[in-house]
């Protein structure tokens, strides 16, 4: 049976997995797209060749009986609207991070998926899918290095569009990180300061652009994040765990080691959709799997939940300057189990 999948959302993370959905991966087919700029779901259905019907709105798409499943792949701040509306139709959906901007909405999700009885929402967290966070995890927790003390992040962008305003360093791109750390350390965050060095001149919009994140877990582990979204240079994830005994890195991107010129050079990607084109694809297919076999498989909205509220935490700690206590609060019964294969 072939899931038909609705798209709320054809900008630039919409395109790309309906781009993988119809030549990538297999058992789903996109029967439906929506988006504000209309045009533009009309140019995606014409330039992807898709047999599918342009929708007015999120509300029309989700309750079209042509539509067993749901991506939402619009703004953020559009999010929770359309995934408890999701969840009142009864279908699953498939929510680009992050699942609300607030710990609020996304306590709103969490209380609606539990009323409805069983768990519909996944969260696009894609790094837990990647290959070297994986490799990372195994490590640490085959304890190769023992236990780990400090983590050192760094999530660089090259420069963002005109629309990445406010709180989005945290609240758009922090939030990968907040995710896969206390998925990787199976720890939960206690605290957070946030110091801003000097702004880079080349950040737009009044963006203070670098910061540097400061959380400490509940087991005690600092962790530092650079959070640099014009840095010009290309798109750069980096991630040192230093445990008693050794340290782990997450791995570089392959590329080929070139000797030309008298330069001794290796590529570094620039857009986010290569750097984990993999992890997309893994994670869009297991969603497919799952969502044919009636479960949740990757982050659920609990996880949406807690990455929301430490994100909370962030924002006023950079207002306040100060350091801010944490506290997410116990998963409830729904959400343990066999829910997640990869939380
Ligand atoms: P985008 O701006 O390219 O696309 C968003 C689209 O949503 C636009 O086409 C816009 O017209 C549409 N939209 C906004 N409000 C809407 C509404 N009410 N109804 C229908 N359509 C609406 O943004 P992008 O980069 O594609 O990001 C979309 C989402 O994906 C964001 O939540 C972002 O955080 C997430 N994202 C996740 C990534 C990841 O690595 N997992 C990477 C990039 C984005
Ligand atoms: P985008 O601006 O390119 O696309 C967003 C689209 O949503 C636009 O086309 C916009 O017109 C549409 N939209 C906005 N409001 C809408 C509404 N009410 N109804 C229908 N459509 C609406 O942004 P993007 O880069 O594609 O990001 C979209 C989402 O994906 C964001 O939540 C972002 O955080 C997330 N994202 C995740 C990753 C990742 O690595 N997982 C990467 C990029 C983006
Ligand atoms: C974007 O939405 C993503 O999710 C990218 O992975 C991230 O690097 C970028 O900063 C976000 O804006």
């Amino acid at each position: 049976m072939t899931l038909k999948i609705g798209v709320i959302g054809t900008g630039a993370i919409g395109q790309d997995h309906i781009r993988r959905i119809t030549n990538v991966l297999s058992g789903g087919e996109i029967v439906a797209v929506t988006d504000v700029n209309q045009e533009q779901a009309k140019q995606v259905v014409e330039v992807e060749k898709l047999n599918a019907k342009v929708y007015e709105d999120g509300h029309a798409l989700i309750q079209s009986e042509d539509v067993d499943a749901l991506i939402v792949t619009s703004w953020g701040p559009t999010h929770e609207e359309f995934v408890l509306a999701a969840i009142k139709a009864g279908k699953p959906v498939f929510c680009e991070k992050p699942l609300a901007t607030t710990a609020e909405g996304c306590k709103k999700i969490v209380d609606a998926e539990m009323a409805y009885g069983k768990p519909l929402v996944q969260v696009g967290y894609m790094r837990r899918y990647d290959k070297g966070y994986q490799a990372l995890k195994n490590a640490l927790d085959h304890q190769k290095i023992g236990e780990p003390l400090m983590v050192h992040c760094a999530h660089r962008n090259p420069t963002v569009p005109d629309t990445y305003i406010g709180d989005m360093a945290i609240t758009d791109t922090l939030v990968h990180e907040i995710d896969v750390l206390r998925w990787l350390l199976n720890d939960d965050y206690a605290s957070v300061q946030i110091v801003t060095p000097r702004t880079s001149s080349l950040a737009k919009n009044g963006l203070k652009d670098p910061i540097m994140v400061l959380l400490e877990t509940n087991k005690g582990i600092r962790i530092d994040v650079e959070v640099f979204v014009n840095c010009q240079f290309g798109y750069d994830i980096q991630c040192q765990v230093v445990g008693e005994t050794g340290t782990a890195n997450l791995p570089e991107p392959s590329s080929i080691i070139m000797r030309s010129e008298a330069k001794l050079s290796t590529e570094i990607l620039v857009d986010w959709k290569d750097r984990f084109i993999e992890s997309y694809d893994i994670e869009l297919q297991d969603w497919i799997n799952s969502t044919k076999k009636g479960i949740v498989s990757g982050p659920t909205a609990w996880d949406g939940y807690v990455v929301a509220v430490v994100s909370d935490a962030c924002v006023e700690a950079r207002n306040s300057k100060g350091i801010v206590s944490i506290a997410t609060g116990d998963i409830p019964e729904f959400y343990k189990g066999n829910l997640s294969i990869v939380g």
